[in-house]
């Protein structure tokens, strides 16, 4: 049934066949949109039930990065519009488009803070990370690159092969060497899951170690975050839920270690004061700035 279209992408999602913030908020949009195209036949109220039905069932697919429920909300919008189908249709392309867009501008305002010859520190897989370190490698500059493995997942592998085929160097390490590798850092950038109405990041696991070490040797900490990774409900006090993932994306015990507890959380969150500037399409801020960003933009989302 047509409701397939939105069950497909919740299960992409939650499996992690489609990961990384950026990419989840524009594939629940994109199915938002098939969606709208296929049902039809139906009343104005009824269409209405249904995409919010689906926006719901999206959105409960993973609960940390903020971009899924952010792109929604965005898209469902045009629900409370003249001729709600081709809105939504709009809207899906406007997130889409304005999403592909605005990794291209934080590559750009990224890049300036990158000067030749550094070597550039970056965890897990973020296309805007990643937008940043290609574009001060298109504009010229000599640049090393450290990945981090990312276990459990190892999301790092996927960001040092997609550098390692652009011509960047790079090299590979296992999470926990960040502080022994610290002192051969020019800058560390990353990318962000949420950023909080007080300016903390949440992003992958260990990104908060790494800008721990990355504070107490003066390594600039940046990360690289469009404007829908704002989450609006911190700014009415709300807390990010944390993703807590299966057990055995860790280990599978052999039959003598059976009965050790393993926790698996997903991500974690970097007090703003490791924070040396958030890079949105809209410029650089700093993590104070993050209320601001929330106000302008999502104001009229918990308002
Ligand atoms: C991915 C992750 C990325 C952010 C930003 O976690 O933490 O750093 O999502 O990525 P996971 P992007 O692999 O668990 O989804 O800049 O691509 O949005």
């Amino acid at each position: 049934s047509e409701i397939d279209i939105i069950k497909e992408t919740y299960e992409k999602i939650k499996n992690m066949e489609i990961r990384g913030a950026g990419r989840i908020g524009r594939a629940a949009a994109k199915a938002l949109k098939e969606y709208a195209l296929k049902i039809s036949n139906l009343s104005e109220e009824e269409f209405k039930n249904k995409m919010k039905e689906a926006g719901d069932l999206l959105i409960s697919a993973r609960p940390t990065a903020v971009s899924l429920p952010n792109a929604v909300k965005y898209v469902l919008k045009g629900l409370n519009e003249e001729n709600p189908k081709e809105k939504i249709i709009e809207r899906a392309d406007e997130f889409i488009n304005s999403s592909l867009k605005a990794i291209e501008n934080i590559g750009k305002f990224g890049a300036n803070r990158i000067k030749d010859g550094d070597t550039i520190l970056t965890h897990c897989n973020s296309e805007a990370a990643i937008s940043v370190i290609k574009t001060a490698y298109d504009e010229g500059k000599d640049i090393k690159v450290f990945c981090t493995e990312t276990r459990p997942r190892n999301q790092g592998y996927i960001t040092a092969k997609t550098l390692y085929d652009y011509g960047i160097d790079v090299t590979l390490i296992v999470d926990s060497a960040v502080r022994y590798f610290i002192k051969d850092i020019d800058i560390v950038v990353v990318g962000a899951d949420a950023i909080t109405a007080n300016g903390c990041l949440v992003n992958k696991i260990g990104t908060s170690q790494i800008a721990l070490i990355a504070n107490e040797s003066r390594v600039p900490f940046l990360t690289a975050a469009e404007t829908y990774k704002f989450h609006p409900k911190t700014i009415v006090g709300e807390l990010i839920e944390i993703e807590e993932r299966d057990p055995e994306e860790v280990t599978t015990f052999e039959e003598k270690y059976k009965g050790i507890k393993i926790r698996n959380p997903a991500f974690d969150v970097t007090p703003a004061k490791y924070i040396d500037a958030i890079i949105t399409e809209i410029g650089l801020i700093p993590p104070q700035g993050a209320w601001y960003i929330i106000e302008k933009y999502f104001g009229w989302l918990e308002k």
